[in-house]
């Protein structure tokens, strides 16, 4: 099986991957849907949402700064900087994330599409203002902060830069990854539960303009019934293995 998917990435004109927070489990980065929840006795789906923002900002504030220090302790594992390599080799040609922890771009990757957002930018919840705090540098100082943020613009809420549910994803990032899905000749789907829309279309819109997707995952998922190739395993060891039988087929 992984010989098969091996040589499919290496003859491919157009290779795609499309991940998700499996990919970061390796990097201590906890799954959304994973044992034990993600946090506290609350599920992701209660808090990330706008709902819970405007009820109880503080509350939701709390939940981002946890992770917000968890994340920035975590570094980039094997899977992430294995797709940052096939880039550089030119095999592949983009990388589609679900995931907000930036550990791709840590990683290397270039051509990358945030669908979901990026957990280190904030917004304003009422003007246009963007901060990305560690370009800015004040992550540090904004993690020490136990009072609400407000926009240095206008004085109001500031809020995560992330898509939460009920919320459109960011129209340049989901039509740029529909494009590429629809060119793509192989889809590589890592770490995800397929079960959150419409990120989860981005391998049956492969499939549907006549590409093959590979899966990696630990268990079947929703996408493993549009999956070609099914490759059970830990995202790090099963892409360590997956890059270096391409590289000594793409020789
Ligand atoms: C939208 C950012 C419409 C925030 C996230 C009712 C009301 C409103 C909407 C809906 C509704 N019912 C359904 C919907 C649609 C909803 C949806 O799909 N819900 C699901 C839960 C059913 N979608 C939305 O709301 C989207 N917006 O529909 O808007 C609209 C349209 C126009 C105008 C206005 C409105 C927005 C969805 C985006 C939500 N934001 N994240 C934050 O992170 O705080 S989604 C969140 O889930 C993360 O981004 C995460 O990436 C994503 C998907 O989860 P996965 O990545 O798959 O992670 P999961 O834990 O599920 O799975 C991990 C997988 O890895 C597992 O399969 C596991 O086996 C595997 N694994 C574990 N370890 C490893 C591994 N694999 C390999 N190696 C390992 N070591
Ligand atoms: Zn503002």
């Amino acid at each position: 099986m992984i010989e098969e998917a091996a040589r499919l990435m290496a003859r491919s004109r157009f290779a795609i991957a499309f991940t998700g927070a499996g990919i970061s489990a390796e990097s201590g980065v906890p799954t959304f849907r994973g044992p034990g929840g993600l946090w506290r006795q609350y599920r992701a789906e209660e808090l990330a949402t706008p709902e819970a923002f405007r009820r109880n900002p503080r509350l939701v504030w709390e939940f981002y700064r946890w992770r917000m220090n968890l994340i920035g302790k975590a570094k980039p594992n094997r899977a992430h900087y294995a797709l940052a390599e096939l880039e550089k080799m030119g095999v592949l040609k983009a990388v589609i994330t679900q995931n907000i922890d930036d550990l791709h771009r840590e990683a290397g990757t270039e051509n990358l599409i945030e669908l979901h957002g990026n957990i280190f930018r904030v917004r304003c919840s009422v003007c246009g203002y963007r901060e990305d705090l560690k370009k800015s540098g004040r992550l540090g100082e904004f993690l020490a902060g136990k009072s609400l943020p407000h926009c240095p613009d206008c004085g109001s809420l500031l809020r995560p830069d992330v898509v939460w549910f009920g919320e459109a994803l960011p129209e340049d990032a989901m039509n740029m990854a529909f494009g590429l899905a629809e060119r793509a000749d192989v889809c590589l789907v890592i770490g995800t539960s397929g079960v959150v829309y419409p990120a989860a279309y981005i391998p049956r819109i492969v499939k549907e303009s006549g590409g093959r997707v590979i899966e990696i995952n630990t268990e079947e998922s929703g996408i493993t019934p549009v999956a070609d190739i099914f490759l059970r395993g830990k995202a790090g060891e099963v892409m360590e293995e997956l890059v270096k039988m391409i590289g000594r087929l793409v020789k």
